[in-house]
C-alpha cells in the first residue's frame, strides 16, 4: 500500500512517518512525504530516513499545487494529512496563510483524492475546532465554535473534508486531538519555547492569569491514534483523541520550572493572548470504543523525557530559535521575553513562591 502523508517533516507527521517506518510488518506502507518545508518543517525532523530508507520518498512541494498533488494521489492508495499552519498567535498576528494552506490546501488535496480514486482520506484536526468549554467534555457531535483565525480554518477544513464524504462518498475520517507535546516541536508551542527558554536562563512568558486549561496528549500517542482511525475506523467520522492530562497553564509552568532545575522568578506574567480559549477537554469514549484507543504515555515522564530531549538535542532546536529571533517582529510586537507572540511584557509581579 502506498500512503501519502503530508506535512510529515513537522512535528506530529515526522513522528508518525517516523512511526510507520520502524515497522516491519510485510504490509507495511510505503511512504510519501508532502512537505513544504515552512518555517515549520524541516526534513531533520526525519533523521536519517531521508534518502536511507526504502519505502520512504520525500517530496518538497505545496499541498495547493493542484498539478503536483494531482500527480501524487495517482501514485499513492490512501492520504494522512497532517500539514497545516498550526500556531495560534500567529494566526492572529496574520490570518492568509492559515486559510490558504488549511482550507485551500485541503480542498485542493480532497478534489485530487477525489477524481483519482484515492480509497482513504484521514484528515487530522484538533480539539481547538470546538472552542472552549468551561465545564465537562466535548463529544464529537458538539456543533463547532472556533474563536482563532487558526481554529476556525481547521473548523472549515473538517467541514470541508465532512462534505466531500457526504457529497461525494469519498472515505474521509478525521481525528480531533488535544494540545500534543515531545520531541522536535518546534520552539514555539508553550512547551517547547518554555523548557528552551529556561535551558538558555531565559525568563517564560505566561498569558494572562495562566488559568487556561489545557489536555495534554504524547506525540505517540496522538500519532497512534491516528494510525488506528485510518486503519479500523469509518467513513465519514470523527474520533477525539485526548491525553486526558488537564493542567491549567500555571501547573505547567510549575512542572516545566520543576524539571529545569528553575523557578517562579522566571516567570514574567504578560498580556494575554485575544481571545484566549479558556479550557479543552475531550470525551475520548467513541475513539475508545470504536478503535480500541488508549493513551500509553503518563504525563509525568512523557514531559521528564521531553525535558531530557531538549537538553540532549541543542542542536536541534538553538537554530530555529535564532532564525525566530533574526526574523522578529512578524509575529512579535515585543522581544523583551523571547516567544511572547502577540503580548506586551510588563513587569513580573511578586515572586509567586
Ligand atoms: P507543525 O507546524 O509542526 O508542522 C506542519 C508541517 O506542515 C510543517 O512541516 C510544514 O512545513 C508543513 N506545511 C505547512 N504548510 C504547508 C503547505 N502549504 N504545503 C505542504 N506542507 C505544508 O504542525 P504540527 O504541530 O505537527 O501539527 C500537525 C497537524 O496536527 C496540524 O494539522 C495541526 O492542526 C494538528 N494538531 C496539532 C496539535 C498540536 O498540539 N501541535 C494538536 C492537535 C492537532
Ligand atoms: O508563550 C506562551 N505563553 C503561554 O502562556 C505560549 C506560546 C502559550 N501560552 C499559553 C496559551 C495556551 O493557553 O499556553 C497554552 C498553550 O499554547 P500553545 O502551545 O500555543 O497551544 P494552543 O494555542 O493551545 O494550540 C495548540 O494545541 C492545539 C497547537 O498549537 C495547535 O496546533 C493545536 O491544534
Amino acid at each position: 500500500m502506498n500512503l501519502l502523508v503530508t506535512g510529515a517533516a513537522g512535528f506530529i507527521g515526522s513522528a508518525y512517518a517516523r512511526m510507520l517506518l520502524r515497522s516491519d510488518a510485510p504490509d507495511a506502507p510505503q511512504v510519501t512525504v508532502l512537505d513544504k518545508l515552512t518555517y515549520a518543517g524541516s526534513v531533520s525532523n526525519l533523521g536519517d530516513l531521508v534518502g536511507g530508507h526504502p519505502r520512504l520518498r520525500f517530496v518538497q512541494g505545496d499541498i495547493c499545487d493542484a498539478a503536483l498533488v494531482g500527480k501524487l494521489m495517482t501514485e499513492v492508495h490512501q492520504v494522512v494529512h497532517f500539514a497545516a499552519e498550526s500556531h495560534v498567535d500567529r494566526s492572529i498576528e496574520e490570518a492568509g496563510d492559515f486559510v490558504r494552506t488549511n482550507v485551500l490546501g485541503t480542498q485542493t488535496l480532497l478534489d485530487a483524492a477525489l477524481s483519482h480514486g484515492v480509497e482513504r482520506f484521514v484528515h487530522v484536526s484538533t480539539d481547538e475546532v470546538y472552542g472552549s468549554i468551561e465545564h465537562g467534555s466535548w463529544t464529537e457531535d458538539r456543533p463547532l465554535a472556533p474563536n482563532s483565525p487558526y481554529s476556525a480554518s481547521k473548523a472549515a477544513s473538517d467541514l470541508l473534508a465532512l462534505s466531500y464524504h457526504r457529497t461525494h462518498g469519498l472515505d474521509v475520517r478525521i481525528t480531533r486531538a488535544s494540545n500534543t507535546y515531545g520531541p522536535h516541536q518546534f520552539p514555539e508551542k508553550v512547551i517547547p519555547l518554555f523548557i528552551t527558554n529556561l535551558l538558555d536562563g531565559e525568563p517564560v512568558p505566561l498569558y494572562g492569569d495562566g488559568r487556561n486549561v489545557r489536555e495534554w496528549l504524547h506525540v505517540e500517542d496522538h500519532c497512534r491514534g491516528v494510525e488506528l482511525a485510518r486503519a479500523r475506523g469509518r467513513p465519514g467520522q470523527v474520533y477525539n483523541l485526548g491525553g486526558g492530562t488537564r493542567l491549567t497553564n500555571r501547573e505547567l509552568t510549575e512542572r516545566l520550572l520543576d524539571a529545569c532545575e528553575s523557578d517562579w522568578s522566571m516567570v514574567r506574567h504578560v498580556t494575554d493572548r485575544k481571545g484566549h480559549d479558556l479550557r479543552y477537554s475531550l470525551d475520548c469514549g467513541k475513539a475508545r470504543a470504536e478503535l480500541g484507543y488508549a493513551p500509553r504515555h503518563d504525563f509525568v515522564p512523557g514531559l521528564a523525557a521531553t525535558v531530557a530531549w531538549y537538553r540532549e538535542n541543542r542542536d536541534w532546536w538553538e537554530p530555529l530559535k535564532h532564525r525566530r529571533a533574526a526574523n522578529g517582529g512578524k509575529a512579535r510586537r515585543h522581544r523583551a521575553v523571547k516567544g511572547a507572540a502577540v503580548a506586551v511584557p510588563h513587569a513580573p509581579r511578586e515572586r509567586e513562591r
